[in-house]
């Protein structure tokens, strides 16, 4: 997702940032390689010229031209701008209180992903302490309220559902009822899919909606689709009414174009976004920190959270002590193996990273590739874990022999420790340039 778009922004914002004087025709210039880039991405033409024409404007103003750091000054604007095409602020789902029913409607065209969210979406609120009920209203494909109570049983919410009822509004009704009964006090319903926007669909839904009075109507849409997305969302708005989006397969290798269109053609936000297929894969979407991460500087604040489950502070405060020393041993590349499986993908914690991107060979970070370090490592002596400088030839050959990998392996292995150890310590030594990337987005130059 947004791979090619966040290349051209580095290589534009990069050539900007280095200046000290901006001209009009610079900005020109960078401005319309922007273009390109989102019409490249699938950008609805008339978000593009938009977002053209009001960086234009705003970097014109005498703020930007006259200012001590011209450079930067655009870069906020760009920033600025792309958070507000994204949406401006996060928004959750607007729920009433604990002891409140609150029912949550899904709709969407057929395959977009609502089985799942719902039941992705259900997990999500279990954990933060609601007493979540799903309930089966797709009563149009056979298996579908079976792929419900799967579901239901892998979360460990209850899922309600009519054997023999054909009407979804039936069932919507009795589950109501049943959920006041209980005590829950969220309902997130399931509804079928169509393979187009037909009359019939939108009428199951209208009907459902007005029965339902839901809290939160929420589009499940599949990023996949781009542009169409965002057709389909301006429909369902338009008939049904939503108060929100959430983009699933946001994990897939879409252009982007549909995230960045959807609010500012359907005035309504992106709530969250499907990131895979397995139950906890649903993430809240934050505008701000999604336009950081398309324009290459690098998703600070979701990198350290996310690390933080995992790494307890004053392991990472060493970390950081042995990567500036250069003490950082094998050993220690051996044990954040551990903590990267634990994390998620590599990949995608590399992307956060500013500066990391397109810096890294992508190859070295597939999982099979780790694994086979991981085997030529645990193949070493502990004395050679702490200091690979004494791995000579010799060496070489009995470790590879003992992980069943080549010579070549564990030259490649150790000459690519070597460069990361450089890498690293130039990037933790570098605090300046940290603090000036992070500097951009406080608002504060
Ligand atoms: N990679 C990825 N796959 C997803 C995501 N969300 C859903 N899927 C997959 O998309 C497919 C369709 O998902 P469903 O939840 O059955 O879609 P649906 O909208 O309920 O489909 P119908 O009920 O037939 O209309 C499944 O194979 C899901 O695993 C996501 O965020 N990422
Ligand atoms: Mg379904």
């Amino acid at each position: 997702m947004f791979d090619k778009l966040t290349r051209t922004f580095s290589d534009v914002l990069r050539q900007v940032s280095g200046k000290s004087s901006i001209s009009e025709k610079n900005i020109q210039d960078a401005v319309e390689e922007i273009k390109i880039a989102l019409l490249e991405a699938d950008v609805n033409l008339r978000v593009v010229r938009r977002f053209v024409n009001h960086t234009i404007e705003e970097a014109r103003g005498e703020k930007v031209l006259r200012s001590v750091n011209p450079g930067q000054q655009f870069i906020k604007i760009v920033h600025d701008r792309m958070v507000n095409l994204l949406g401006s602020e996060t928004e959750g789902l607007q729920l009433k209180g604990p002891d409140t029913l609150s029912p949550i409607l899904f709709m969407g065209l057929q395959g977009s992903g609502k089985t799942t969210t719902c039941a992705k979406l259900a997990l999500r609120l279990k954990k933060e302490g609601r007493k979540p009920l799903l309930v089966a209203a797709d009563l149009v494909r056979p298996a579908a309220v079976k792929q419900l109570q799967l579901l239901g049983e892998q979360t460990g919410v209850p899922v309600f559902a009519v054997e023999g009822e054909k009407k979804p509004v039936k069932v919507v009704k009795q589950a109501l009822s049943f959920a006041k009964k209980n005590s829950f006090n969220t309902m997130i319903v399931d509804t079928s899919g169509r393979m187009h926007l037909d009359d019939d669909l939108m009428k199951e839904i209208q009907e459902i909606n007005s029965v339902l009075k839901p809290v939160e109507g929420l589009l499940v849409a599949d990023a996949m689709t781009g542009q169409q997305a965002v057709e389909i969302a301006k429909e369902f708005n338009e008939r049904v009414g939503i108060t929100g989006v959430i983009l699933s397969k946001f994990d897939s290798d879409t252009r982007g174009g549909a995230a960045l269109s959807l609010k500012s053609v359907t005035k309504k936000p992106i709530k969250y976004v499907g990131v895979g297929e397995k139950i906890d894969e649903l993430e809240q979407f934050h505008p701000d920190r999604m336009a950081s991460r398309i324009l290459g500087m690098g998703d600070v604040v979701s990198l350290v959270e996310k690390a933080q489950e995992t790494i307890q502070e004053e392991e990472a405060e060493e970390l950081q002590k042995k990567l500036q020393s250069s003490t950082f041993t094998l050993q220690d590349y051996l044990e954040q193996f551990t903590r990267i499986k634990k994390m998620g993908s590599l990949q995608s914690l590399v992307e956060m990273i500013p500066g990391m991107k397109g810096n890294i060979d992508e190859d070295a970070l597939n999982s099979k590739e780790m694994k086979k370090e991981e085997a030529i490592i645990l193949s070493m002596t502990l004395q050679e874990r702490h200091n690979h400088r004494i791995i000579g030839p010799s060496r070489r050959k009995r470790i590879a022999s003992g992980s069943g990998t080549s010579v070549f392996d564990v030259n490649r292995l150790l000459k690519k420790f070597d460069k990361m150890r450089l890498m690293m310590k130039k990037m933790t030594k570098n605090k300046k340039l940290q603090a000036q990337m992070l500097s951009q987005f406080n608002g504060n130059i």
